[in-house]
């Protein structure tokens, strides 16, 4: 049989328009495909959360794909690999407490093993805004990243998500919005995103669980955003606390649900 194109247009079109129009409304909308979003959204949607995850670039990876400065390697140290072994992915022992794993592996895998567990990925595409109702945040606001990148003047589209999850990494894009837009107070010592400092791995690693926490109503903040928005340092090519933090956060939001249920 000859393949007809339009009837490729008419499925690509139908099958997507299906996918989004079921995820305008969602249990957890997650900002940013780097490590820390894809493992919240893993760890979320095996617990039976309807989750979506928002991605600016084409692919999901944020920083991993590079391990450190391009060397595709990345290093975790043993509480980090636990969470490499949940996803089956290789490690190897490089001395005591420190293991290094394929980068390309390590977030094909990650990403593969959220998506089968039923999180959606929205790639290309960025989160401009945010909802608020009765001082709360209430969802997100989304446009194509092209449209964001050439500035041309096209009005984005809403999203209805119980939670969100800022895991944008160095540049805290939701929490920045809420702080120049919105009169909500973020849980963090000034009220406000405190920025990141400078690199040290082994406080900062620590500090990314620690600050892995809700921050303002409606609103989590996990991986790097996290140790940004409360003044902790980067850690730089180690990425266990990334992965701890995405697991952290998705069970902070299973518990709260279970305390609302209840
Ligand atoms: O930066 P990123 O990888 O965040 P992460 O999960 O991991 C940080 C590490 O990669 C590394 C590190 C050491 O471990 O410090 O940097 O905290 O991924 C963040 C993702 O968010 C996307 C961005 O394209 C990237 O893929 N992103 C950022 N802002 C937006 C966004 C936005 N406004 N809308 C949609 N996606």
């Amino acid at each position: 049989m000859a393949l007809n194109e339009i009837t490729i247009t008419k499925a690509i079109v139908e099958r997507f328009s299906q996918k989004f129009l079921e995820y305008t409304e969602v249990d957890t909308a997650i900002v940013g495909a780097g490590p820390s979003g894809l493992v919240a959204a893993y760890f979320l949607a095996k617990a039976g959360n309807k989750v979506a995850i928002f991605e600016r670039k084409l692919s999901v990876g944020g920083g991993m794909w590079g391990g450190g400065m391009m060397f595709n390697e990345i290093v975790v140290q043993k509480e980090g690999k636990e969470i490499l072994d949940i996803f089956n992915i290789r490690t190897e022992e490089y001395q005591p407490d420190y293991y290094t794993a394929d980068a390309v592996e390590s977030i094909t895998t990650i990403a593969s093993y959220a998506t089968r567990a039923g999180a959606k990925v929205f790639n290309c595409m960025s989160v401009e805004d945010v909802m608020i109702r009765e001082n709360r945040v209430t969802g997100l606001v989304i446009n194509w990243s092209p449209v964001e990148m050439t500035g041309i003047h096209v009005d984005p589209l809403t999203i209805r998500a119980r939670n969100v999850i800022d895991t944008t990494g160095h540049a805290n894009e939701v929490l920045r919005v809420i702080e120049r837009k919105a009169d909500m107070k973020l849980n963090t010592e000034t009220g406000k995103v405190m920025g990141e400092r400078s690199l040290w791995a082994d406080k900062a690693e620590r500090l990314t669980i620690e600050n892995t926490k809700k921050i303002c109503p409606g609103v989590f903040v996990a991986g790097m955003s996290a140790n940004a928005a409360f003044g902790g340092p980067r850690m730089g090519p180690i990425f266990g606390g990334m992965l701890l933090s995405g697991k952290k956060v998705a069970e902070l939001i299973v518990a709260e649900d279970q305390k609302i249920r209840t």
